[in-house]
């Protein structure tokens, strides 16, 4: 909560502060997931304590699947991965193979895992963790909010505990499922909802930062000349995405969560704002709309003619309840992801 003493600060400007940061990756993966996992692994500033996953652009049990594939291709078998919910607190399941593949990882064929899953379930694991290491963690829900939501139903010191919440999802300029909704929030708004009300200070990533990040063809010529297996898979992963893009007259694709794992890497990629942001949980067209308000009065929708309801205007004291990306630089975050995918970073790094 901002009034708990604001955001803490990023590893960068926090002086003397070199240890790695432990974050918790919540996944629906997906193809834009399976990069921000290899991300985060290659990354020294982070530290995975857990993986888990949620249904979101693939069932929860393709996810996991996927997510045990992709920490074992990593050779990190180390890292708890562990199932969760298997629907949204509300709404049925929409995923979304038309995008990521009938596999959910563009149809790419990753070895088998030689990781096996944790048996706990993925809001307990988020809440094992947390309090394992309390007010250090910063979670990386980059699916649809269901499990985070349940932790914090399930916890309600737990929101007080955690470090902060760096989230791909939502918009304050139109959806991507939708006109009016981003995907991730889209699947489960009420989850959102429990998510932004929760006090935990939000670092909201949406669509008008990640769609100005497009994976392109100078950027899969560098991961197709990497060497290693993380190259090779994200490359494979690339082209697959790149065609399906094609096949949809769509010149690239946009890198959603990879951008906001990154901007725990280096602060200088994204412009931060505050907002306080409300989510539409229902409307027949709207639900899943993320809006952003700046100041007061937060005025909501006109009360009903018959309604008792004439609190159509808030004036209580402005607190916003996220910080949202609103700008982007796009050369910096490419600077930073291809190297740590193609290899070229670790060799670097290492000389
Ligand atoms: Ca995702």
């Amino acid at each position: 909560m901002f009034a708990r003493g604001g955001f803490p600060p990023t590893n960068a400007s926090a002086a003397g502060l070199r240890a790695p940061q432990p974050v918790i990756i919540d996944t629906d993966p997906g193809t834009d997931d399976a990069l921000a996992i290899l991300l985060a692994l290659n990354s020294p500033e982070l530290d995975v304590r857990a993986i888990t996953v949620v249904p979101g652009n693939v069932t929860a049990q393709m996810g996991l699947g996927n997510a045990l594939k992709i920490v074992s291709l990593a050779g990190r078998c180390d890292i708890p991965v562990a199932g969760g919910a298997q629907h949204p607190l509300f709404q049925r399941l929409v995923t979304a193979e038309f995008w990521h593949g009938a596999n959910g990882l563009g149809n790419v064929e990753l070895p088998p895992s030689k990781c096996k899953a944790d048996a706990r379930w993925g809001p307990d694991l988020i809440i094992e963790t947390i309090h394992a290491a309390p007010h250090e963690i910063t979670l990386v829900p980059i699916g649809p909010l269901t499990n985070i939501a349940t932790a914090l139903n399930s916890d309600h010191e737990l929101a007080s505990m955690v470090r902060g919440l760096t989230m791909m999802g939502g918009s304050l300029s139109g959806g991507n499922i939708t006109p009016a909704a981003e995907f991730n929030v889209y699947v489960d708004p009420e989850a959102a909802r429990i998510v932004f009300q929760s006090g935990i200070p939000i670092t909201m990533v949406g669509l008008d930062v990640t769609e100005k990040v497009t994976f392109s063809e100078s950027h899969l010529a560098a991961l197709e000349a990497g060497s290693g297996p993380i190259s090779k898979a994200a490359a494979m992963i690339g082209r697959k995405v790149m065609e399906n893009a094609a096949k949809r007259g769509r010149t690239g694709f946009n890198m959603h969560d990879p951008l906001a794992l990154s901007s725990l890497l280096d602060p200088r990629i994204l412009t931060l704002q505050d907002y306080l942001i409300k989510i539409e949980s229902a409307g027949l067209y709207s639900a899943g709309a993320s809006y952003g308000y700046k100041h007061n009065p937060v005025r909501g929708s006109a009360p009903m003619q018959y309604s008792d309801d004439s609190n159509v205007a808030r004036q209580d004291a402005f607190t916003p309840n996220a910080r949202v990306a609103t700008e982007v630089s796009s050369g910096l975050f490419f600077d930073l992801l291809i190297p740590r995918l193609s290899g070229s970073y670790k060799k670097a790094a290492g000389s």
